[in-house]
């Protein structure tokens, strides 16, 4: 896999915000961090793949290569949740792209208590994604080389062509959707069916014997390996005091370098400075030519900026903005609408009413093309 050694994955998890280094099997370290869900099914999506596109920013990881978002999906919620269909139309967005997203539909072919055929109209779960073109990988759980060798497809698809890649991973929950949860009540005949079973470790443990290629006692002693070490980490849990690190703080550290902290302070600016930046903000290049009723918001800007006086809410905001990054701060707006502003009172993007060029004053500002 072409992964470089500092990859960043952000997953998406169903209990808590953590972050991990996890050495790889070839050597290389990636530092993991799992963001917080709450129940509301897929709403921490657009959150992993917003941070994903944050911490390429802050990395300067233009080509995208060394940040990536996983995202781990129930059938029920990939295929039900608009949210989800949402998050996949932002993928090959200019001002959205991650360069690509993994996404892994943990199909245990029930959602809580519903079937299938009573949650959506597709035939797969994962047909949503077929509006991007995206490459839907369907896997047997229980064939664990398979999925094995379709994860790393998965991965290097992502790392070669920068774009979305779904892994349909075809498996059954043996017990309820939770503690309380008593399945047969309502799936009874596929109850009857997974009771009677071989659980995936016992299929390919099987496999393993027949090949040839282990033992019963190497099989033995990696079952007690694992199972010493969730033992341990069971006991660990029952005095574990929650660090604050575990949640909020740590994602935060190295996330801002010590220069762009050193400048953090209290806000407000001096008059000059405003006047200064104000100038800046509501002087349109030579030779463009805006809409006239442009024109004249920014004539008026200039004569608020000018008097200090009548100040608007655009003009404040823009200040804000514009004060923000003379201090070196990345300022990100998104959204549709948010150049113009749904009432038209921002026009912070103007277009050139003759060569439709745009500009984003001050001309100097980064601007990203539609
Ligand atoms: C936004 C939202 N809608 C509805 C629910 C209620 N709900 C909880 S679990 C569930 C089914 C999820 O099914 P699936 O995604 O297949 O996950 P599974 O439980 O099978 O792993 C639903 C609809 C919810 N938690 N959040």
């Amino acid at each position: 896999m072409k992964l470089g050694s500092t990859l960043e994955l952000v997953m998406s998890s169903i209990t808590w915000e953590l972050l991990m280094i996890v050495p790889t099997r070839g050597g290389k370290r990636i530092h993991l961090s799992l963001v917080a869900n709450p129940s509301h099914l897929e709403a921490v999506d657009p959150v992993v793949v917003g941070k994903t596109r944050a911490k390429q920013y802050y990395s300067n990881d233009s080509d995208r290569t060394k940040n990536m978002g996983i995202l781990i999906h129930g059938d029920g919620s990939f295929a039900g949740q608009g949210v989800v269909y949402e998050t996949l139309h932002l993928s090959a967005l200019p001002n959205y792209t991650t360069g690509g997203t993994i996404h892994i539909v943990v199909n245990n072919q029930v959602a809580f208590t519903t079937d299938p055929r009573a949650g959506r109209s597709s035939q797969y779960c994962t047909d949503v994604a077929k509006a991007l073109n995206a490459p839907i990988l369907h896997v047997n759980g229980d064939d664990m080389e398979a999925v094995v060798r379709v994860c790393e497809l998965a991965a290097e698809w992502r790392q070669t062509f920068h774009s979305d890649v779904v892994v349909d991973l075809v498996c059954y929950r043996r017990f309820g959707h939770n503690e309380i949860d008593e399945p047969s009540f309502t799936q009874p005949r596929m109850y009857q069916v997974i009771r009677n079973h071989p659980s995936a470790l016992e299929i390919y443990k099987k496999k393993l014997l027949e090949s040839g290629q282990v033992t019963e006692e190497d099989i033995h002693r990696i079952q007690e390996k694992v199972l010493s070490i969730l033992n341990e980490e069971f006991l660990a849990s029952k005095d574990y005091v929650p660090k604050r690190r575990d949640w909020l703080a740590s994602h935060w550290s190295g996330f801002k370098s010590p220069e762009q902290l050193s400048r953090v302070r209290n806000t407000g600016v001096k008059p000059e400075i405003l006047k200064n930046v104000g100038k800046a903000i509501t002087t349109l290049p030579d030779n463009f030519k805006p809409h006239r009723a442009v024109k004249k918001v920014y004539d008026q800007r200039a004569q608020m900026i000018e008097t200090g006086e009548g100040i608007d809410w655009a003009v404040g905001e823009a200040l804000a903005f514009a004060t923000l990054l003379v201090e070196g701060n990345h300022v990100r707006l998104s959204g549709q609408d948010v150049e113009r502003g749904t009432f038209s009172h921002r026009h912070s993007v103007i277009h050139d009413q003759e060569t439709g060029e745009t500009v984003l004053p001050p001309g100097s500002c980064h601007h990203e093309p539609k």
